[in-house]
């Protein structure tokens, strides 16, 4: 057995577009996921999630061998449109039978379930009706929250409202790079907001005695590229937006003035004050997804190019700095250490607020051996460093009490398709048979022997 306490929580996580397939069946709605991926030129592979790894039909053989792995919780995400397929009306029973289904097969293997309600998949009439730009759609999400919860909460005891709030308002609403894929500048802010409040609903409306509610963040270290005083400028506004802009109104119950004065948004803000202590209300934990750190310096010039939308707003005149660290197939630097930084980070916030690693993981070009191994050093590298991490800052007395990997298996990854492989499991998309890898063979050692 490793060297972490008793009760560390050993997972691994995936999410409904990204694992189910199975999008027109037993009455599941349209989600701006599928309309994205239908579009023509939005994912780099021209594929869609409409099959991705029939996880909706496998989900107990997928289940099995996560078990299998020595892993004993299972983090997955609701699809909300299968729920309320309209995202606000009539609630389709076939849509919960499905998460019940899911839930009690992990209890019967001795997994314990953890539930994400908003993994992107926002049903399609509700961005028709103006998205999470509309503060309408925070509390049809406080609704659909409360509906699942209420119908699953004897099987599912762990909950996340959010998902990475920051790629649904900056990858959906900034840079076009997500679903729904616009452009709205700085009023992607506004997404934030909205996501941040139905957050906050959400949180209250499920409030329960047996209940354990938090959000998944994906806040990243940044560093500026020297100290010249206008590199740590820079890093004070890519930090603003990556990281305070949702730790602050979550954890202090403010908004950082700075951010919103650099992106022009402090009226709109101010109109919005009552809804702080909602989005503030105490989490049960807080869950980090980290995958790399961010070092970032100003530029010579100005460098905004009107044709490539800013994923942040207000910090257009900003350059990443290659630190010459490796990088992972995603072009992320791979800085182990920075798991601390940003465990630390969070913790100086709120200092007795239990966390979670809720995601960590690598993708990387796997290749099947003819004699159909998948030799992913690699990834069990960057694993292996990632968990010895938490195993210091625990050693450091942070009240870190779970590892999730990202991910249990390869899968749909967004505007990538299936060109990225993140997956403990390799899945043949073909025959969707599924290949335990090197790295998970590992994990499994790692939890067992
Ligand atoms: O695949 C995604 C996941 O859906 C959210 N966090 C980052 C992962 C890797 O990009």
């Amino acid at each position: 057995m490793t060297n972490f306490p008793d009760g560390f929580v050993w997972g691994a996580a995936t999410a409904s577009y990204q694992v189910e397939g199975a999008v027109s069946e037993d009455g599941r709605g349209p989600s701006i996921w599928d309309t994205f991926a239908h579009t023509p030129g939005r994912i780099a592979d021209g594929s869609t999630g409409d099959v991705a790894d029939d996880h909706y039909h496998r989900y107990a053989e997928d289940i099995r061998l996560l078990a299998s792995l020595g892993l004993t919780a299972y983090r997955f995400s609701i699809a909300w449109p299968r729920v309320i397929p309209t995202g606000d009306g009539a609630t389709n029973p076939a849509g919960l039978d499905f998460y019940r289904r899911l839930a009690e097969t992990c209890l019967e293997h001795g997994v314990t379930p953890y539930a994400t309600l908003y993994h992107w998949d926002l049903p399609q009439p509700l961005e028709d009706a103006g998205g999470w730009l509309v503060r309408d759609t925070a509390e049809r999400f406080r609704d659909y929250a409360a509906i699942t919860h209420a119908a699953l909460s004897d099987v599912i005891k762990n909950w996340m409202t959010l998902n990475e709030p920051w790629c649904s308002a900056f990858l959906g609403y900034g840079n076009a790079e997500h679903a729904p894929g616009r452009t709205e500048g700085a009023s992607a802010l506004k997404a934030v907001h909205h996501l941040l409040l139905g957050h906050g609903l959400a949180l209250r409306a499920l409030r329960s005695p047996e209940t354990s509610i938090g959000i998944a963040l994906n806040p990243a270290p940044v560093y500026a590229a020297s100290s010249s005083e206008a590199d740590r400028d820079a890093a004070r506004r890519a930090d603003g937006l990556r990281n305070r802009l949702f730790l602050d109104p979550l954890l202090l119950g403010k908004y950082p003035s700075d951010v919103l004065e650099d992106t022009g948004m402090t009226d709109w803000f101010a109109q919005y004050d009552a809804d702080l202590p909602v989005i503030s209300t105490p989490m049960d934990f807080l869950g980090v997804n980290y995958y790399c750190p961010q070092t970032v310096a100003a530029p010579d010039g100005p460098i905004t190019d009107p044709g490539k939308p800013s994923t942040l707003p207000g910090s257009e005149n900003l350059v990443a700095v290659d630190t010459g660290l490796e990088r992972t197939q995603m072009g992320w630097p791979i800085q182990p250490s920075s798991l601390g930084d940003v465990l630390r980070m969070v913790n100086d916030l709120a200092p007795d607020l239990p966390l979670y690693v809720t995601e960590n993981g690598a993708a990387y070009p796997d290749e099947v051996t003819a004699d159909g191994q998948i030799e992913d050093t690699e990834r069990r590298s960057y694993l292996e460093q990632h968990i010895n991490v938490c195993q210091q800052v625990i050693s450091g007395g942070l009240p870190l009490k779970g590892y999730f990997a990202w991910t249990l298996m390869d899968n749909f990854e967004w505007s990538f398709g299936y060109s990225r492989r993140f997956g403990l499991v390799h899945v043949d998309y073909q025959t969707q048979a599924r290949t335990i890898k090197h790295s998970g063979h590992w994990l499994r050692d790692y939890l067992t022997t």
